[in-house]
């Protein structure tokens, strides 16, 4: 033992070392949970203070209750179309994840990440921004491209890495960019959106535009440096932005707990920042709806940035190179208090009388085939390793606006190994 020998009696420290509550094999029982009723939340006016409404970072928004009912302050009173758009652009989702997933375990990609149990947290929070605003999304939010509309055919040429691919090959698979919907290129540096997000948001509010921004980082990468200075910076310009945090439980491996969920929520973090704070039922759709509509509005009228957590869990695995049966307990999943969030916007829209089970079997059928279509048009570009890739040479190009000399050096020099070892050019 180290230390002064005054304290020679003292219990010796010890460090804590958070331990997720389930593992592999274990009996699941969520019943500690706090769950408030749907209707419990009040929602403040949008101009109101953050520090008049600090309770709603340790609540739960919530509208859907558990007979499928919308009820509350915070029901968006949504029409029955939007209602079924909104199941639809997340039933879609679901469906393309199942298919990437397919196709990477067949060999046609190197990589896939699907979002399966937070359709709601991208969708729905997609259909209540405009859809100019700009969105910086982490590599989970796959639902902000389907919802606007984006092909599914550029997105799987993206993932195939083949000729068709925008993205000339260039970023991992599913790190799609589409500046036409308003969509930042993902980055794999975890949290890089957060200060970029906030950026665009500060340079929208200078030029006098009426255009916000909206980011997604998952409760993990809250530990990273970038996700507090963007805070800081949110919070003294008052950015038109909204910051999401979406809390699915597990960082790869770690849970939540390693980020700072034993000690307080993701929502509390817009507190210290005198940032508005919401913590929302991420797998309630008109809850994720409802909120972001509310912080699109306050930073719209310049009331500034709001962060949103949404507690909801991720289904899958991390992506296709992990395996979660070796870390966590299988029945997280099928015993999650929250329930499946197409589940529940397909229950209440039944409740409404707007929507029956032959209806959704019919959907579901529809947009699996649609998907098929789709894949079998991207793969007419080739898929991982088959053929019909970018040229080799464009991996050298499109990252300076002049190719540096030395870049040009290495090209030629590629080309003309190329040519030695009597592979066929040209590749042009
Ligand atoms: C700066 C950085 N650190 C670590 C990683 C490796 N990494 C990739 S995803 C991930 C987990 C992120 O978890 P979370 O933020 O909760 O998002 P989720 O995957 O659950 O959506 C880690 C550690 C990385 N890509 N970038
Ligand atoms: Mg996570």
């Amino acid at each position: 033992m180290t230390g002064d020998p005054k304290r020679a009696n003292l219990p010796p420290m010890s460090l804590h070392v958070p331990e997720p509550k389930f593992r592999p094999g274990d009996d699941v029982d969520f019943s500690d949970f706090d769950i408030p009723a749907a209707d419990s939340a009040r929602r403040p006016d949008t101009g109101d203070n953050p520090r008049d409404f600090h309770e709603l970072a340790f609540g739960l928004v919530r509208v859907l209750d558990d007979q499928g009912k919308a009820v509350g302050a915070w029901d968006p009173k949504l029409d029955a179309d939007t209602l079924r758009t909104m199941l639809r652009s997340m039933a879609l989702t679901r469906a393309f994840d199942e298919r990437m997933f397919r196709a990477q375990r067949q060999g046609k990609t190197s990589f896939y990440m699907k979002s399966t149990g937070e359709e709601a947290v991208s969708v729905a929070a997609t259909m209540a921004l405009a859809s100019d605003d700009m969105c910086f999304p982490s590599y989970r939010q796959q639902g902000i491209l389907i919802t606007r509309g984006y092909s599914l055919v550029e997105m799987m040429n993206q993932i195939y890495s083949n000729k068709g691919d925008k993205l000339q090959g260039k970023q991992l698979p599913i790190m799609y960019s589409s500046r036409e919907k308003g969509f930042f290129s993902i980055s794999g540096n975890l949290t890089t959106q957060y200060p970029q997000a906030v950026g665009w948001a500060m340079a929208s509010a200078s030029k006098g535009d009426s255009r916000i921004a909206a980011t997604w980082c998952g409760e993990g990468s809250t530990a990273e440096g970038d996700f507090h200075s963007a805070c800081t910076f949110a919070s003294v310009y008052r950015a038109p932005v909204i910051l999401n945090v979406v809390n699915n439980q597990w960082a790869i491996s770690s849970f939540s707990g390693f980020a700072g969920a034993e000690a307080t929520t993701f929502a509390a973090r817009a507190i210290g920042y005198g940032i508005a704070g919401l913590r929302v039922d991420g797998n309630d759709p008109l809850a994720v709806y409802a909120a972001t509509h509310w912080a699109a509005e306050r930073a719209r009228t310049n009331q500034g940035p709001t962060l949103i957590e949404h507690f909801t869990y991720r289904a899958e695995g991390h992506s296709t190179s992990d395996d979660p049966s070796a870390y966590r307990s299988a029945q997280e999943w099928s015993s999650w208090p929250l329930g499946d969030p197409i589940m529940r916007l397909k229950n209440h829209l039944i409740a409404l009388g707007e929507w029956d089970e032959d209806r959704q079997a019919a959907m579901d059928k529809e947009l699996a085939e649609m998907v098929r279509a789709a894949q079998k048009e991207a793969e007419k570009n080739g898929v991982l390793g088959h053929g019909m890739h970018q040229k080799f040479e464009t991996m050298f190009e499109g990252v300076y606006e002049d190719m540096p000399w030395h870049l040009k050096e290495q090209q030629q020099q590629m080309l003309d190994e190329d040519v030695a070892a009597g592979r066929p050019g040209p590749r042009r």
